[in-house]
């Protein structure tokens, strides 16, 4: 598929060097999390250390732990609680990861093979499991009630997404109402925890930490849309995946949902006719619907809107160099091209 321009990309704005820039403020908190995720995916299974390093080593954004990090920093912090909190989240991601790569069927993450596409289904699905478990074990050795509380109820949530996506699949009735639902539950939960966790492990008042919980969930709700966006219009290569995933799944994402609504009554029978028949033989029909109908601008603007009220909620917050990064990583979740 041939590479398209977005209203959101501009020659300054393809992500990276923002993101360096987030990262660089907790660097040496970020080297700490990695040393703990190397460690804590030891295991005397030899496959698992190797599975375990192919994918947590894997060139991952890393923005989950990020979110933790710059919360809790943000949050003034005392003690060492944000790393271990940091690496059981990037392990509760890659174990989602390891299972969705399995349900899609997907042989391309990160610029590399997939898991399931090197070892198979049956190996990511239970190395998936050992992430998720372990990422509890480490939980417990944390102590804190809180903390496993509103885990327990985040992957719970999480879960829940990816059955109502599962349901949605190739049904082209699917509401933008019930999308939004979905990737709020599927990804906003887990950056709304993230961020929430910040301030529990910080003891900071119920009104910080539901302002950082808003501000993850909004952060997370932005982040999808960008993905749901990319998954049409992004550069493969920089991507790190193929291009038309979603439609080849059936999955009726916003600018799918969007064309339906906006689209002449031609443009309608076919996009439902792609929706529910999956793979990528009306392609062409498909993305030229999505551009006539501004599907992509708006998915775009809801995504810009979603990173505003992320900022927004930040306004309780006091200045810190941590909490300006927090606005510069909703701002990079919306300007990103990978
Ligand atoms: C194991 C709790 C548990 C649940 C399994 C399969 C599943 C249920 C959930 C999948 C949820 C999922 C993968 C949502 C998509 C989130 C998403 C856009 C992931 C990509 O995030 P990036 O770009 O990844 O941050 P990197 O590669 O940077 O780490």
């Amino acid at each position: 598929m041939s590479t398209r321009t977005t209203p959101l990309k501009t020659a300054d704005h393809g992500g990276r060097t923002d993101l360096a820039r987030i990262v660089a403020l907790v660097e040496e908190d970020l080297r700490s999390v990695n040393e703990t995720i190397n460690d804590r995916l030891r295991s005397d299974i030899a496959l698992i250390n190797q599975m375990g390093t192919y994918i947590v080593s894997g060139g991952g954004k890393r923005l989950r732990p990020l979110t933790v990090l710059l919360s809790a920093r943000a949050c003034e912090h005392k003690g060492d609680t944000h790393i271990a909190l940091a690496a059981i989240v990037e392990f509760i991601h890659t174990a989602t990861l390891l299972h969705d790569d399995v349900v899609d069927a997907s042989d391309m993450r990160r610029g590399k093979a997939t898991a399931n596409e090197v070892w198979g289904n049956e190996a990511s699905v239970l190395v998936g499991d050992f992430l998720y478990s372990r990422s509890f074990e480490m939980m417990v050795e944390l102590g804190s009630m809180r903390v496993m509380e509103v885990m327990a109820k985040t992957t719970n949530r999480i879960a829940e997404g990816e059955v109502m996506q599962l349901i949605n699949c190739h049904s082209p009735d699917t509401t933008e109402k019930q999308y939004l639902e979905t990737i709020r539950r599927k990804t906003a939960k887990l950056f709304e925890s993230s961020a929430q966790l910040g301030a529990v492990i910080s003891g900071q008042s119920s009104a910080v930490e539901q302002a950082l919980a808003d501000y993850g969930r909004h952060l997370g709700t932005a982040f999808q849309l960008i993905d749901d966006m990319l998954d049409f219009s992004a550069d493969a290569e920089e991507l790190g995946k193929s291009i038309g995933d979603d439609l080849a799944e059936g999955k009726p994402t916003l600018p799918l949902i969007n064309a339906l609504q906006r689209g002449s009554e031609t443009q309608k029978r076919r996009l439902a006719e792609a929706i529910k028949s999956g793979g990528l033989d009306q392609i062409d029909d498909v993305l030229e619907a999505i551009e006539s109908t501004g599907s992509l601008a708006y998915t775009a603007r809801l995504a810009g809107e979603e990173a505003e009220l992320a900022q927004q909620a930040l306004a309780i917050m006091p200045g810190s160099p941590y909490k300006q990064a927090l606005q510069d990583l909703a701002k990079f979740a919306v300007e990103r091209n990978f």
